[in-house]
């Protein structure tokens, strides 16, 4: 009788485990080993998604343009330098801390721009231990259109779980549209 209801117990965690919500939705961060995926299509950031910051960078695509999805992107302007931003501490992504943190999504530029990238920043109380930078002008085949960009930051120094995670764009004064960023992780 025991062992029988160790086994329904045993059964009902199984499934209980099992069971739990595996769809990426918006700003779903997963504490899982296999795919953590943070998502951010900027549809709901003016209502505040928690871990992501700068939200006066959030708007809608001049009219005529349409957006990558829905209406909503961030935008980088002669006075906006820095886009909406992800800003987590690493162990509240995870317990294991990464080796390497890819960053996609989709960049529209109305102009030829050198400066034009995604930054990555891990910083201990505002102290940047790591510091890289991905150019896109390479991801961008034409201008006046959404290319789709991938980057692949790798973490070459230690880190600790306290250290905070940075992901933003950054324009070099010159106006661009990002939409639907994806944040994953290499353990
Ligand atoms: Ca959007």
């Amino acid at each position: 009788m025991k062992n029988l209801l160790l086994l329904i117990i045993t059964g009902l965690l199984v499934y209980g485990c099992s069971n739990s919500n595996q769809n990426a939705t918006n700003n779903d961060a997963q504490t899982d080993d296999i795919a953590i995926a943070i998502t951010n299509d900027m549809e709901n950031a003016l209502s505040g998604v928690p871990s992501w910051i700068n939200e006066a960078t959030v708007v809608k695509m001049p009219e005529g343009i349409a957006a990558h999805s829905g209406e909503y992107v961030t935008r980088v302007t002669e006075q906006e330098v820095y886009s909406y931003a992800f800003r987590e501490t690493l162990s509240n992504i995870n317990s294991k801390l990464p080796t390497a943190v890819i960053v996609e999504g989709w960049v529209y530029s109305p102009v030829e721009n050198a400066s034009l990238s995604i930054a990555m920043d891990i910083n201990d109380n505002g102290n940047s231990i790591i510091w890289k930078s991905y150019v896109l002008s390479d991801a961008i085949s034409e201008l006046n259109k959404w290319n789709e960009f991938a980057a692949r930051f790798a973490i070459d120094q230690p880190i600790k779980p306290e250290y905070q995670l940075k992901i933003f764009a950054y324009g070099g004064k010159k106006t661009a549209y990002f939409d639907d960023l994806k944040i994953s992780f290499e353990y």
